[in-house]
């Protein structure tokens, strides 16, 4: 009898979430039951993006579409699915969206409820209609002690470190999942023959150092000059090699060749934006989550991403994250222009 063949094992993703979930002390399976609303919605959100050229097309945009319905914008959309998703988990009391300006209560306030899921539903939007890669970003909170859902901005308003889960999709040449629920990072690849999310990246490691870095030039003049000293001296070969510039003005997609490849990811002050343009509850904290989980770091420009007690839901942030080695080089310069 022949043997079977010995292939790499086929773990899903829903595999590796009862897995971590045995982590959370008596988590019933709701932790599992929660992510699979976040991976069910992204399944939906990138039958779309995959056909966004054909948008116009068929009709999704606004508009009514040659079959009468109401055509929809990809982010209006994406934002559905996942407060679609969402809300089919008792366990979550409070979701939060890019997409709306204030916390929305689930089941209109359910009393077992132990967790908040706030998230980007399209980041980057802007760029589908060049077909750049895009992405969803989340963060899963746990609902702060004594917090009522009278109070739905107390459950989210949390710093960076208390997320208990973190993650984002990106929708590129394939569509990759990247989670962690503290115990390292992990990529799942979307098979979208059978819809399944296959584990691709496990136990991902941000390089010590890399040959990239990714920041929108084009504001240098008003970057502070801490991060324009920090700029030169990666382009002069100061960390023992001359880096090369890769910016696709997408933050999911830059910041997800920075986790594989290692560098530095920044979007620094600008004269436009002075605090910063990423948000930081649902940008800054999930990438920030992930990059110490891989061992990077994140910053705001001088404190850990992660530290930062949110005042307000859409608060911007400066964010500057990356390998080992570039960040405690931006330290340096941070440190040198004060
Ligand atoms: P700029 C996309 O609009 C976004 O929010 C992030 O995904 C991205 O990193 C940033 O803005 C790009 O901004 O000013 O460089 O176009």
């Amino acid at each position: 009898m022949s043997d079977v063949p010995s292939t790499a094992p086929i773990i899903t993703v829903q595999q590796h979430i009862l897995q971590e979930q045995k982590r959370f002390p008596g988590a019933s399976g709701e932790f599992s039951w929660l992510l699979s609303g976040i991976t069910m919605a992204t399944k939906l959100i990138q039958s779309k993006v995959r056909r966004a050229g054909l948008i116009d097309i068929l009709g999704e945009h606004g508009d009514v579409n040659v079959q009468g319905e109401v055509q929809q914008k990809l982010d209006v959309y994406s934002n559905e699915m996942l407060v679609h998703c969402l809300s089919a988990r008792e366990s979550i009391g409070v979701l939060a969206s890019e997409e709306n300006e204030k916390p929305l209560l689930v089941h209109k306030g359910s009393e077992n409820a132990n967790y908040a899921v706030v998230f980007d539903p399209l980041d980057g939007s802007s760029n589908i209609d060049v077909n750049v890669s895009v992405g969803t970003t989340f963060s899963i909170l746990r609902r702060p002690a004594g917090a009522s859902l009278d109070d739905p901005e107390r459950w989210v308003l949390q710093p960076g470190s208390e997320q208990i889960a973190a993650g984002y999709v990106v929708y590129g040449s394939s569509t990759i999942l990247v989670y962690s629920v503290g115990n390292g990072v992990h990529g799942f690849t979307l098979e979208p023959s059978v819809g399944a999310y296959i584990l691709s990246h496990p136990n991902m490691q941000m390089p010590a150092q890399g040959r990239y870095y990714s920041v929108n030039e084009a504001y240098c003049d008003t970057f502070p000059p801490a991060y324009n000293d920090y700029l030169q001296r990666l382009r002069s070969g100061a960390l023992g090699h001359r880096y090369a510039s890769r910016y696709i003005g997408s933050m999911v997609a830059d910041f997800h060749r920075t986790l594989l490849k290692g560098g530095v990811f920044l979007y620094p002050p600008t004269e436009s934006n002075p605090g910063g343009k990423l948000r930081l509850l649902y940008e800054a904290n999930p990438v920030a989550f992930l990059a110490e989980q891989a061992g990077g770091k994140a910053l705001d420009g001088t404190r850990p991403i992660l530290d930062i007690k949110p005042d307000s839901i859409h608060q911007r942030t400066p964010l500057v994250v990356g390998s080992r080695v570039e960040m405690e080089e931006f330290e340096r310069c941070i440190v040198q222009n004060r």
